[in-house]
């Protein structure tokens, strides 16, 4: 009896000491960092539901914004803080280690960084021309940026007479879903470059549009819009691509190597139609040069020259602004294939191009992985592209010969390697334009000139998140090309 009652002491006692602990490791616990984890939770565990980086440690630093402590992790991944922080003005002060484990949730918070590493971070968010020298051409984003050097005068907008325009469309591959995003892109693009100019505009989309989307996007230009819904033989997997395969090596490729968007279906379809299909549409016929719009991205700089002229008149068969690195796993047997293409057609390969920068070694281990292709792509979300490059025999041949072998759908193969690995090789170095003038934006990634003209962003930087800096191989398509 008298024991029991010492143990029921005890065990109250001990219960006590527990409760209290908790109580106090909760009230030391910053609210706002409480508050952001939660958030940080269930946005993370929302995004990778498909299976993309469940389970996976990742080592996130802990920033600080206006609002409060932002986690973002080092992979690269990072989660756009202003879906949960409206409106903050992000100051990133690093303060912590996360060690996060998902999905469960647990982690551990380090103690507050060294020194050091404070430094070495402090460095990684300097603007790129305050860091070491982009050698060996001296850094454009140094210096005020023109428009571009051309071989016949650039043509200028005029009120007066008619101005001579080129064959040219803005296109964009679109979702109903998306309207917001698109008529946000359209308004900075009309504002900064086509209320001058006036080129029409034509949508894709596998789905009919909807009336909404359609009065609404052609209410927020004065030009024509074109509304175009695809063949399915056009969108949908080739009947040689056995979907299931694709399936189960798509879920592979999401789980174990966390490959964005791998398990989706349409991204796939998306990558294929734009790396093909595109092109000989019907609806381009009459076109000689596109220029790709997504939804969601911003357009910084007034343009005042016609930039289709420009691309006719100085002989370029592509312009794009943002140069990264691809994720290995998608390509793995890309460049293998493309080898094999053209040893069967040594000829289609052009004697001036620009294959040294497909070919170097700035990340080693991408090469090694993908059997020697540097991964380094024009990021083709933004593109200004020659038809006739893209519908010629040559890339005809060479996309149908990919899509033969099925890595579209077997691994994830981007329309942004296929487009750069083809101008990479067939086409003249000098017919390949870096439009500097251009300042653009889709997350995570932006060009942004030392200009006037420009408004909204910051001078050569390239991403938000420092730690994706790396992620831009600019530097290596300057040491093949120049930076003109
Ligand atoms: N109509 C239609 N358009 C699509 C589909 N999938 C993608 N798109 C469009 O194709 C373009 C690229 O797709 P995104 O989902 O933006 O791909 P991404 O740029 O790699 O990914 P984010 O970083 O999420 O923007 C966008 O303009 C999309 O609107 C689809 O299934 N149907
Ligand atoms: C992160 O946590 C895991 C599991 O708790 C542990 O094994 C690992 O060593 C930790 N990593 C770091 C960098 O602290
Ligand atoms: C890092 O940079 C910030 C802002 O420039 C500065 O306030 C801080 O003192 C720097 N930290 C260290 C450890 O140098
Ligand atoms: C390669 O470039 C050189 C120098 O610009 C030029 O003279 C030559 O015609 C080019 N070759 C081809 C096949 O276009
Ligand atoms: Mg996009």
């Amino acid at each position: 009896m008298k024991f029991k009652k010492r143990l029921l002491v005890l065990l109250t006692t001990i219960t006590g000491i527990v409760s209290l602990c908790v109580f106090v490791t909760l009230m030391l616990t910053p609210p706002d960092f409480q508050k952001t984890w939660e958030n940080f939770q269930s946005i993370t565990q929302e995004k990778w539901q498909d299976g993309v980086a469940m389970g996976s440690t990742l080592n996130s630093w802990l920033y600080e914004s206006t609002n409060g402590h932002w986690p973002l992790n080092q992979d690269g991944d990072s989660q756009d803080p202003s879906f949960l922080l409206p409106g903050s003005k992000l100051d990133l002060v690093q303060y912590y280690h996360l060690n996060v484990s998902l999905p469960d949730g647990s982690f551990q918070l380090q103690s507050p960084l060294s020194k050091k590493q404070i430094d070495s971070i402090n460095d990684s968010k300097k603007l790129p021309w305050e860091k070491s020298d982009l050698s060996p051409s001296k850094n454009p984003w140094s210096e005020n940026t023109n428009e571009p050097e051309s071989i016949v005068p650039l043509v200028r907008p005029s009120k007066k007479s008619p101005t001579r325009k080129a064959r040219a469309a803005f296109i964009s591959l679109v979702r109903n879903e998306e309207l917001k995003g698109i008529i946000q892109s359209m308004k900075e693009l009309e504002e900064k470059f086509n209320s001058k100019f006036n080129y029409p505009w034509i949508f894709f989309n596998d789905k009919e549009f909807t009336k909404d989307f359609k009065e609404m996007t052609q209410a927020a230009t004065k030009a024509k819009c074109q509304y175009v819904t695809l063949d399915p033989k056009d969108w949908l997997e080739p009947d040689w691509i056995d979907t299931e395969k694709a399936l189960r090596l798509n879920n592979k490729m999401s789980s174990k190597n966390h490959v964005q968007y791998a398990a989706m279906a349409s991204y796939h379809r998306m990558c294929r139609w734009n790396s093909g299909p595109f092109y000989t549409n019907p609806a381009l016929k009459d076109y000689d040069y596109y220029w790709r719009v997504e939804p969601n991205v911003h357009y910084y700089c007034s343009i005042d020259y016609d930039v289709f002229a420009y691309m006719q008149d100085n002989n370029k068969d592509y312009g794009f602004t943002v140069n990264v690195y691809d994720s290995p796993h998608t390509i793995k047997s890309l460049w293998p294939t493309t080898v094999s293409f053209f040893k069967q057609h040594p000829e289609y390969m052009h004697p001036n191009s620009s294959r040294q920068w497909l070919l170097q070694k700035s990340r080693k281990d991408h090469n090694d992985y993908t059997g020697g292709y540097s991964t380094c792509h024009f990021w083709s979300n933004f593109e200004i592209g020659r038809l006739d490059f893209f519908r010629s025999k040559q890339y005809q041949e060479y996309f149908n010969y990919l899509d033969s072998e099925g890595g579209f759908f077997y691994e994830r193969w981007g329309d942004a390697p296929v487009h750069s690995i083809a101008l990479g090789l067939m086409t003249d170095k000098s017919r390949i334009h870096w439009f500097k003038d251009i300042g653009y934006n889709h997350l995570p990634y932006s060009n942004c000139p030392k200009s006037k003209k420009c408004k909204g962003c910051v001078a050569g930087k390239f991403s938000p998140w420092s730690d994706l800096d790396t992620e831009n191989c600019i530097q290596e398509w300057f040491k093949v090309a120049g930076t003109g």
